[in-house]
């Protein structure tokens, strides 16, 4: 994504089961239901990489969103 712009992120949870979208360095925490969609408001970022993880399966469910 660009960097110094807001953005909204779309997620979407394929497992059957809720999951936790978390983010320390994005400083977001949000909570999506099992086959749901949800949407996070990113604030305009500096350039760099901002790990995201599933907080409930935090050992296989990892991403990150870059910004440059
Ligand atoms: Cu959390």
């Amino acid at each position: 994504m660009p960097a110094g712009k807001p953005a909204v992120l779309n997620i979407k949870n394929e497992d059957a089961t809720a999951e936790e979208f978390d983010s320390s360095a994005l400083k977001i925490e949000k909570v999506i239901g099992g086959g749901k969609e949800g949407s996070v408001r990113l604030r305009p970022l500096d350039p760099g990489n901002y790990p995201f993880m599933g907080e409930y399966h935090e050992d296989t469910a990892k991403g990150v969103v870059i910004a440059e």
